[in-house]
């Protein structure tokens, strides 16, 4: 141990992040003095990413930056005036308010917003209880992020939760990465996991991505375009004789159904309609073809207005190559917590509220929002709205309604926490005991407390079991303790552990060798069997098949906006980090050269991106790693840090994709000029 860390604790990082790494918090005196990447761990290795080991040991540890009071305002909404309360005035006040919602109108006027602004399993989950013994409508959390691409696989495959085990590389040719960026969303498997596999890599992204720089080969299909890219890869696999038609035959339905579409969809056509070369169509067709073949489907993949279609034609290539139930084969969007054996209902306790209002989508929130007859209270935890959703101007202005109650749960003083009539202050990862179950790698780890809640702040849980007591609820679900929480969870999953024993291991995987996805070839699907045509798709008002369908490109003049991850922020957390700010600089906006030669614009100017829905100043960067027709802005920036009050998703009009009511948010156009 070094000389001036006299404790080491050791933790899992819980963000929303493939990840999932191991951690190491060096204590002296009792006091936390850095917080950094276990070495022995089989993710970090030592290192935590970018964004974490500045934001970790930077506004996670400052109480300047943080939320350390329950806080009542005393502004008007959106100026983030507030002044301290005790947590028995918040919530007893909070607690009133709610009473009276719940004689009149009733409870399903009370909205929850939340998501995944940390992923561990107790404080994602245990809030719910309150919310369902509460009668309240949920905000669908999908919907903001990847519900079109749950959605589309349970048609195909059943579930979208049964994943390839990342293990399985070893035996793997050939790893097909569409539509994902690890080198910003997970960086580790950016940095080992694909490096480290002795398969080619494929990477099928509009952008050259630092992973798309470093594959063996790279698609760049014109965003929104990638079905049809997908149906010219079958059409090489067909005509290559790559088509497994055993496993068609004996694990399928539909073959009939889908193969008359694949005849005009030549590497030709799909050079025409997705921009993407012929020659390395028929290339990885025959690369990802041969296999054994892995394909990790992205969540960038889906944010288009036919995400959902996308997904579906994607999700084709494992089943017609055969490409499922064996070793270095399979496919990817999440692993779910199931492997786990996770139980996830006894989290959340559904059947506290049997008569569930139906859930509304992130898509209609501002709509609700702005109707009183639809809203008259709202819930923000783990999530930052203000920051994250579409129709940014409309729903700033939603949120000002005096009569709707907002109380907002965070760590830090967002945009949405500036709206809430109360602020309540919650308690960072490192300091309180939980749970997290990676969605990448099959494992579960330990988040273990390594310092005390700062100031007044309270772990998620803590927090919904005191405002159940403030209502009088009389539930036992609503006050278990946390450690009957996890030493419940832990005893259900038959990992044979305590949390004492898992937390001196910190990460275990479930089993020594890789776990085969899908080894008895059974889907949990109507017929059993993959459904490369579904009946319920079809009555759902879907196409029965897939279609090899592009969006229409932008009308002219207009450029295609994509604001994926950007490597040094998560998602809406460590914009406020100063030294992360600092090295991020202002917003921008990345241009081919072309687009920006033809609007007179050059690297440094500042430019004006607008289109329906808002306007936004952002500083152009030309760079040949965007397309021509993309304008490329990274999410993730706070509104009240911005000289406009504004972020990207102020561009956002927040149209539905075709499946799952879920966001598009790539599939926006802007016009982009000269200021
Ligand atoms: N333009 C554009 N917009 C997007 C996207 C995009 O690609 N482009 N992506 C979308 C996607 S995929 C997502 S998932 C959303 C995510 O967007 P957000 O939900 O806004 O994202 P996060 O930053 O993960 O988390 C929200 C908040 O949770 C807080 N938090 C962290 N830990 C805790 C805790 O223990 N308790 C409580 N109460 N709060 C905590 C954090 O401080 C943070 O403010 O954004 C969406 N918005
Ligand atoms: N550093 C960092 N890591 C994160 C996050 C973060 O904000 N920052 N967010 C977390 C969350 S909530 C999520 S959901 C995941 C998301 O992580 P990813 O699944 O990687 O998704 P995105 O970052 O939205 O987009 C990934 C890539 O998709 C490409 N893309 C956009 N449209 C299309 C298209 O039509 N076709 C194809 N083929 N590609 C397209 C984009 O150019 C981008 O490079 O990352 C998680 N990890
Ligand atoms: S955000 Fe991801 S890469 Fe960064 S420390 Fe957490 S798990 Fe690791
Ligand atoms: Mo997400």
């Amino acid at each position: 141990m070094v000389a001036h860390v006299d404790e080491v604790v050791l933790t899992t990082c819980p963000r929303d992040c493939y990840d999932a790494c191991g951690i190491t918090v060096m204590k002296r005196d009792g006091a936390i003095r850095h917080v950094r990447g276990d070495p022995d761990h089989p993710v970090s290795r030592g290192k935590l990413c970018r964004k974490c080991s500045i934001g970790y040991n930077g506004a996670f540890l400052d109480p300047q930056a943080r939320l350390t009071r329950p806080l009542r305002r005393t502004g008007s909404k959106g100026e983030g005036q507030f002044e301290p309360v005790s947590w028995d005035e918040a919530l007893g006040e909070v607690a009133e308010r709610l009473r009276q919602v719940e004689g009149s109108p009733g409870a399903h006027t009370v909205l929850n917003a939340h998501y995944t602004g940390t992923f561990s399993l107790l404080a994602f989950f245990f809030p719910l209880r309150f919310f369902h013994r509460l009668g309240a409508t949920e905000v669908d959390p999908d919907t903001i992020c990847n519900k079109a691409g749950h959605v589309a696989l349970e048609y195909v495959y059943g579930t979208s939760l049964v994943g390839f085990d990342p293990l399985t590389a070893r035996d793997s040719d050939c790893i097909l990465v569409w539509g994902a960026n690890p080198s910003a969303s997970a960086p580790h498997a950016h940095d080992h996991w694909l490096p480290e596999a002795p398969a080619r890599v494929i990477v099928v992204d509009p952008v050259r991505t630092p992973t798309a720089e470093t594959a063996d080969l790279h698609l760049q299909p014109f965003p929104g375009s990638d079905a049809a890219l997908a149906f010219a890869l079958l059409h090489v696999i067909a005509r290559e004789d790559l088509v497994d038609e055993g496993f068609v035959r004996k694990h399928t339905v539909g073959w009939e159904a889908l193969e008359p579409l694949l005849a005009d969809c030549t590497p030709e056509w799909g050079e025409d309609t997705t921009g993407v070369p012929a020659r390395l169509i028929e290339e990885a067709a025959e690369i990802y073809g041969a296999g054994p073949s892995l394909l990790w489907l992205g969540q960038g993949l889906q944010r288009q207005r036919t995400g959902g279609n996308v997904i579906r034609a994607c999700a084709l290539l494992p089943a017609v190559t055969g490409n499922l139930g064996k070793p270095g084969a399979g496919f990817l969007y999440l692993n779910g917590t199931e492997s786990r054996q996770i139980d996830e209902e006894y989290l959340a306790a559904p059947h506290l509220g049997p008569a569930a209002p139906d859930p509304i989508s992130h898509m209609e929130l501002v709509g609700c929002l702005e109707d009183p007859a639809r809203s008259q209270a709202l819930f923000c935890w783990n999530i930052n709205i203000a920051a994250s959703n579409p129709q940014q101007g409309r729903l700033h202005e939603a949120l000002r309604r005096d009569d709707l109650l907002t109380v907002a749960i965070d760590l830090f003083p967002t945009d949405t926490t500036d709206f809430a009539d109360y602020v309540l202050p919650a308690a960072s990862f490192l300091e309180f005991d939980d749970l997290v179950a990676s969605y990448f790698h099959l494992t579960l780890s330990t988040q273990v407390r390594a310092a005390e809640p700062m100031g007044e702040a309270l772990p998620n849980m803590e927090i919904f079991r005191r405002l159940a007591r403030a209502m009088e609820y009389r539930e036992p679900e609503l006050y278990e303790s946390d450690v009957e929480l996890i030493e419940t969870v832990l005893g259900r999953s038959g990992v044979g552990e305590d949390f004492a024993s898992l937390a001196a291991k910190g990460t275990i995987p479930i089993a020594d060798e890789p776990v085969l996805q899908f080894a008895d070839l059974r889907f949990p699907t109507p017929s059993g069997r993959v459904e490369l045509a579904s009946a319920r798709a079809e009555a759902d008002g879907l196409p029965r098949v897939p279609l090899p369908l592009a969006d229409p490109r932008p009308a002219s003049g207009r450029l295609r906006l994509l604001s994926p991850a950007s490597p040094w922020l998560l998602n809406d957390s460590f914009a406020n980090d100063a030294k992360i700010a600092r090295r991020i600089g202002p917003a921008t906006v990345a241009l081919h050269p072309d687009d920006a030669a033809e609007r007179g614009l050059a690297e440094g100017d500042e430019a004006v991106v607008a289109n329906e829905t808002g306007r936004l100043r952002l500083l152009v960067t030309v760079s040949d790693a965007v397309p021509r027709g993309v304008a490329y802005s990274p999410k993730g920036r706070w509104p009240k840090r911005e000289p406009a009050r504004a972020n990207v998703n102020a561009l956002n009009p927040g149209e539905s994709a075709d499946m799952g009511e879920s966001t598009s948010v790539h599939g926006v156009e802007v016009t982009v000029a000269p200021r």
